[in-house]
């Protein structure tokens, strides 16, 4: 069984995050995401909208998820690697070369982001629409 892990907040869960789930599900036979919590998101300087439990909710019902884990800093993934007896890595290529260290470990492989959709501009155009309801 070929194993892949991927990490992320996925927020706003939308069609940008699911294509890399789909993505990363097809280079192997179980799919792990590391699910960025709460504490760590502070971290990474990301307030999302949805807390971790909601976030975890909602990424459980994607069909390419076979196991959430949480996310709670940076080094982690060493570790997890070795835990979770990953065979690749995937991130989308915003991160391209920054975890090839983790090259030691298993096969790392960066996919191509999906153009013109993320989380924050989805929020901006929720309440950009709301207030022009409001108006
Ligand atoms: N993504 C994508 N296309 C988009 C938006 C996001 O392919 N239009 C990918 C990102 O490249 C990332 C994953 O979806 O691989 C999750 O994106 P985020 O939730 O923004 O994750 P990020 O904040 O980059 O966290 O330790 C790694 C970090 O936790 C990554």
């Amino acid at each position: 069984m070929k194993r892949v892990i991927t990490y992320g907040t996925f927020d706003v869960l939308h069609y940008g995050h699911v294509n890399l789930l789909k993505r990363a599900k097809e280079l192997g036979d179980y799919l792990i995401v590391a699910l960025s919590s709460d504490e760590f998101n502070i971290i990474k300087n990301k307030k999302s909208y949805y807390t971790y439990e909601q976030r975890k909710i909602i990424l459980d019902s994607c069909r390419y998820v076979d196991l959430i884990i949480p996310e709670n800093n940076w080094e982690q993934k060493e570790t997890d690697i070795k835990k979770y007896k990953i065979n690749t890595f995937v991130m989308g290529d915003d991160w391209q070369g920054k975890f090839d260290f983790l090259k030691k470990y298993c096969e790392v492989i960066y996919l191509p982001r999906t153009p013109d959709i993320c989380s924050t501009d989805v929020k901006i155009h929720l309440l950009q629409e709301n207030k022009k309801l409001l108006e």
